[in-house]
């Protein structure tokens, strides 16, 4: 048994060599340290000669995207291999095999996915994923419906939730989505450009009012265990393939923080293609095409969500009353949209930012960009209870587009 420590390229080297069935012995082995998101290291191990690898992640005692001034639990990385072995189970095929979880390192060894890109990067670049609408409502439908008590025993659900009790992950999303960026708070971080926007929402009683609402659901309603950081660096990508990672942030929460997370990415990406496309009319094409994969998500969660309570439903008052599905799922759409502006509102002016915006060079046009996700992502919070139908969000980005 290892105590805890951050391993060295060389150890991960190691360990890597008794996960059974993947390296011949005394292969060469190569590593290199990956890790580009916010919390933990992440050890890419290849033998280059027989083209095998895998992937070992260890979360750090802290937040590495700030430092040790900011510990954090290493229980996180069972959450994460827990969640991950789960949605393995309820979306086969759209997350990566995981080989092996050490608690004592904190560490998760799962399978490779470098012939994917993550989905931001890809995005950036103009990809296009024909398949992705279908494999993430998959995701969305499977993982959400069979945790909830639509689709769950309700008495093994409530047991289940103990061991998706997240305390400190949440608490990271209370505070940098659902409170920071409504206040002057230290952990803040926006271009001094927009400074008058910042001010703005700082001073928005009426938004206040429906992110507290917001904010009350994720503290509140259980309703499903959620991958809880469903944004488009937690999704490895192809055009014929879609994996999931990361559900580090898991918990029993509101579904419409999951799917609103996947949403609030592609409108992300919408708000800044000026900094990515050549030309007006690609510019076009590609804002076209991301409004249609909102649209594409939304609507063939809704469908595979109703068809999964339809045929396998274990409420019984639930899947008879009249309405109570039709109510349910308008709620469900109307928490999406409130959700995706909070995420859309975070990623400009809280602490951690999207590459998407970030990386554009042009100051005029990152302000532009920043503007503009701010606009369509207020424009859901503030009318995130009247919305009715996909197509009126889809009208309402549009019409933050143009103004
Ligand atoms: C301190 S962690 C900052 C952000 O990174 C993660 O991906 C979550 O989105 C979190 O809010
Ligand atoms: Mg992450």
């Amino acid at each position: 048994m290892s105590t805890y420590h951050p391993l060295s390229e060389a150890e991960a080297i190691e360990i890597a060599r008794t996960i059974e069935g993947v390296f011949e012995p005394g292969a060469k082995l190569v590593s290199r340290e990956i890790g580009d998101g916010n919390l933990n290291l992440v050890f890419h191990i290849s033998d280059p000669a027989a083209g095998r690898s895998i992937i070992l992640k260890q979360a750090l005692p802290y937040a590495k995207v700030v430092g040790e001034s900011w510990p954090l639990t290493l229980d996180r990385a069972r959450i994460e291999s827990e969640a991950l072995i789960l949605e393995g189970q309820l979306a086969p095929g759209l997350v990566p095999n995981v080989y092996l979880y050490d608690k004592d390192l904190a560490l998760t060894i799962m399978e490779d996915l470098s012939d994917h890109v993550i989905m931001r990067q890809g995005l950036m670049n103009s990809g296009r994923y024909p398949l992705f609408a279908e494999h993430i409502s998959t995701f969305l439908a499977q993982t959400l419906f069979f945790t909830s008590d639509l689709g769950h025993n309700q008495q093994e659900k409530k047991l289940r939730t103990s061991g998706f009790i997240n305390p400190e992950l949440c608490k990271i999303t209370e505070d940098l989505i659902f409170d920071h960026p409504y206040t002057d708070a230290d952990t803040n971080s926006f271009d001094p450009a927009i400074r008058d926007e910042a001010e703005a929402l700082w001073n928005d009683g009426a938004l206040h009012l429906e992110v507290a609402l917001l904010r009350e659901k994720f503290l509140t309603h259980s309703q499903a265990l959620l991958h809880g950081d469903l944004h488009t660096g937690s999704i490895f990508i192809t055009p014929e393939s879609t994996k999931v990672i990361d559900p580090e942030f898991a918990y029993y929460g509101p579904m419409g923080f999951d799917i609103g997370a996947v949403i609030a990415n592609l409108l992300l990406n919408f708000a800044s293609r000026e900094g990515w496309d050549k030309t007006a009319a690609e510019r076009e094409e590609y804002e076209a095409y991301l409004l249609q994969t909102v649209k594409d998500v939304l609507e063939k969660f809704e469908a595979k969500f109703l068809a999964l309570w339809n045929e396998q439903g274990v409420d019984r008052l639930a899947g008879s009353a009249p309405g109570y599905k039709e109510n349910y799922m308008q709620r469900l759409l109307q928490d999406t949209i409130g959700f995706a502006g909070c995420k859309m509102v975070r990623r400009i002016v809280g602490l951690a930012h999207v590459a998407d915006i970030d990386k554009i060079q042009d100051a005029a046009v990152r302000e532009r960009a920043q503007r503009l996700a701010l606009r369509i992502g207020k424009t859901l919070i503030a009318s995130n209870r009247s919305f009715t139908s996909v197509n009126q969000l889809i009208d309402a980005v549009q019409t933050a587009n143009a103004a």
